[in-house]
């Protein structure tokens, strides 16, 4: 049987480059130099979409050169990247790459708050530039001790992060549009609610219209002077001018952010105050847990090319699709 025609958008990643090759007949379209003329000669071929990064964009409009479409698989759990309702709404299953990565964000959320909190890059440019000779680095002002931490998402990540956070003997609640199936921790259905009784917030809902710009004034402002913001969700859910403002203002006391608006672009207000931690969208960044997303990226057009059903498909896009 002829194998499919697969377009890979994005890097060549060795993993999944290397389970596809032999399967499928993969295009690299980072490679194509002229597009329209390879969108001519091959767009009726293309049947399935494998997505390198959560950066490569697969809009309506992409999806259209590919009138044979059928498949996506995309990499990363968060897929604001592709246009979900537009592929459900014509046939196409887009898959994602859930719960892989769920213990290796979370790590990175509580490394990223403690971080904040006990300012330890702070205290490392501190030694690196000789100080500590000549003076003890001071006492951080902040403190996990007596902080409630308000989880904005309780999904499969914000899960592992509250476990984390109740070792450490952290008080959670949580925020999201409704009550999750078999969570105890109290339950805010209005998010400035919530922001008013913490002082710590944790963001990790997914991006898009839903959640833009969530974190605005009015919950920063509920949050008070004590505040401090972690954003593990994505850059558009925080309105970044408004946290500018609060930071600069001191109407919080702090952020540690681990994604931005327009990454890998930082806003150089940020960069320039010393009192925020700012990570590079590293939460699930570490050669183990990268190599088991790309192979789920991988495995799911393999189940597609050999007629099963996706292993991991976005709820915008039941299986089997409505053609
Ligand atoms: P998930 O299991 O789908 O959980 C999402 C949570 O957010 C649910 O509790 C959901 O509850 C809530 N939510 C969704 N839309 C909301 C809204 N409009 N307002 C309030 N709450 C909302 O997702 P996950 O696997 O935990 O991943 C969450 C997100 O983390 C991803 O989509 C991605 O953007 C981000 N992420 C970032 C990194 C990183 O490297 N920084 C790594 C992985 C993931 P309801 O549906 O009831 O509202
Ligand atoms: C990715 C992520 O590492 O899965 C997601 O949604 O945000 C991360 O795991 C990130 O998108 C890098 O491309």
């Amino acid at each position: 049987m002829a194998k499919p025609d697969v377009l890979l958008v994005g890097a060549r990643k060795p993993v999944i480059v290397g389970g596809l090759d032999p399967n499928v007949t993969l295009h690299h379209w980072l490679e194509v130099k002229d597009k329209d003329a390879f969108v001519k000669e091959n767009g009726e071929k293309i049947r399935a979409i494998a997505v390198a990064y959560t950066a490569d964009k697969v809009d309506a409009a992409f999806m259209q050169r590919f009138p044979k479409l059928e498949q996506i698989s995309s990499f990363g759990v968060g897929y604001d990247h592709i246009d979900a309702k537009w592929a459900g709404a014509h046939g196409i299953t887009v898959t994602n790459t859930p719960d892989v990565l769920n213990e290796e964000v979370a790590d990175t959320a509580l490394g990223l708050l403690l971080c904040t909190v006990r300012e330890f890059p702070q205290a490392d440019r501190y030694v690196r530039a000789g100080k500590w000779t000549k003076a003890q680095y001071p006492l951080s002002k902040a403190t996990l001790r007596n902080r409630t931490v308000g989880m904005v998402g309780m999904g499969r990540i914000g899960r592992a992060i509250a476990r984390r956070l109740e070792a450490f003997g952290v008080p959670v609640v949580y925020h999201s549009r409704n009550p999750q199936d078999g969570v105890t921790y109290k339950y805010y259905p209005k998010l400035v609610d919530m922001a008013r009784d913490v002082d710590t917030l944790m963001i990790i809902v997914p991006g898009g219209a839903s959640t833009k710009n969530m974190i605005n004034a009015e919950v920063l402002k509920a949050l008070g002077a004590d505040g401090i913001v972690i954003n593990m969700a994505r850059g558009s859910v925080i309105d970044e001018a408004a946290l500018i403002d609060a930071l600069k203002n001191r109407t919080i006391f702090s952020a540690g952010l681990d994604v931005f608006a327009k990454e890998p672009e930082v806003p150089a207000e940020l960069l320039a105050m010393d009192n925020i931690v700012l990570f590079p969208h590293l939460g699930s960044s570490s050669e183990v847990t990268r190599a088991a997303m790309d192979q789920l990226v991988v495995d799911n057009i393999l189940a597609w090319a050999s007629g099963k059903p996706p292993l991991t498909p976005v709820p915008e896009t039941p299986y089997p699709p409505k053609r």
